[in-house]
């Protein structure tokens, strides 16, 4: 049968049926994404469309701000306005896009290493300060894009390129350090948990102040190779066997390691003064008893 023939049995799909539901707020012209086949990403991306979709925000009043690295990518591929920043630097530049532009919808995509490692502190005092921006990290436990060398989120034991004979440093429990430092919102799920990740991402977008939401996400090609965790959908099932809900847990005390328990949930949901109406408050004062200084003086 020539090729003739084959076209016209086969029926060609319409256009509204080839054209993807995502389409619409992804730069196709970036198209084909560079990430490996099995990578969580995609899901993580999937979850953060449709958190804002169930936020009902404008989607014109919303910027996304990432590091580097493969997690990174996102701010490339969506089509909103987005910003690729510079290694750990996603943090302090929303801070800012946020206070100069206090309508718009803040949110920092980015990684375990982008955030926890060279970008550590901005988080922890973004977090502290209580920013009114959201922080979406996905964690996938390495530097994924740079080869597989470890990262502050690496478990104890888990090999990677710079940890031949396994790690052994004390990682980081993301969840523990944003609670610690003082987030408004804490949350953790894996890119399994896709309605309940969704979810939480739409309560983060309508909710003020320093909002964190760790995403555990499968690395098919560097995580999961050195560690012999087979592909990201066995890696995503391994998740989905020790993922365990709990919203009343601690999260300073929830720690991700190997094969025990991954708990998730949202374990903070405060209200407190975010920074810029602690300013406001602050100047408002100090201005009140100036001109009241000046009122009396004059009397
Ligand atoms: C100043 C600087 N140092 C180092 C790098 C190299 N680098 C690129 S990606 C990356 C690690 C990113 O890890 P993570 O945030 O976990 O992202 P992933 O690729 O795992 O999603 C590093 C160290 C860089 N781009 N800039
Ligand atoms: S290296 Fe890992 S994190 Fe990066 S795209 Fe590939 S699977 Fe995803
Ligand atoms: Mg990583």
């Amino acid at each position: 049968m020539n090729n003739e023939n084959i076209q016209a049995i086969v029926e060609r799909p319409s256009d509204e049926e080839l054209h993807h539901p995502m389409e619409d707020l992804l730069r196709m012209d970036r198209m084909p994404h560079i990430w490996c086949p099995g990578c969580g990403l995609g899901s993580c991306l999937s979850a953060f469309v449709e958190g804002l979709n169930k936020a009902d925000v404008n989607f014109d009043k919303v910027a996304v701000v990432s590091g580097i690295g493969c997690t990174g990518r996102i701010a490339g591929y969506i089509k909103l306005d987005s910003y690729h920043t510079t290694h750990g630097r996603a943090i302090p530049f929303a801070t800012g896009l946020k206070l100069a532009n206090r309508d718009l919808t803040v949110v920092v995509f980015s990684g375990d290493g982008d955030l926890f490692a060279i970008g550590g502190n901005h988080l922890i005092h973004a977090a502290r300060r209580n920013a009114d921006i959201n922080v979406i990290c996905v964690n996938n436990f390495i530097y994924g894009m740079t080869g597989g060398q470890n990262a502050p989120t690496t478990p104890l034991k888990a090999y990677s390129s710079t940890a031949p004979y396994g790690n052994y440093e004390q990682p980081f429990n993301l969840v523990g350090v944003a609670a610690a430092a003082g987030a408004s919102y804490v949350a953790r799920w894996t890119a399994l948990h896709m309605r309940r990740l969704t979810d939480s991402i739409a309560q983060a977008t309508n909710k003020k102040g320093f909002c964190f939401i760790e995403i555990v996400s499968p690395c098919a090609t560097v995580f999961a190779r050195k560690n012999r965790g087979g592909t990201g959908l066995d890696l995503l099932k391994e998740f989905g066997r020790r993922s365990v809900i709990d919203h009343s847990a601690d999260p300073t005390k929830i720690p991700i390691d190997m094969d025990g328990e991954i708990v998730c949930g949202v374990f903070v949901n405060e209200d407190r003064p975010t920074f810029w109406e602690n300013v406001q408050n602050g100047i408002k004062s100090k201005l009140e008893k100036t001109l009241k200084y000046e009122h009396l003086s004059k009397e």
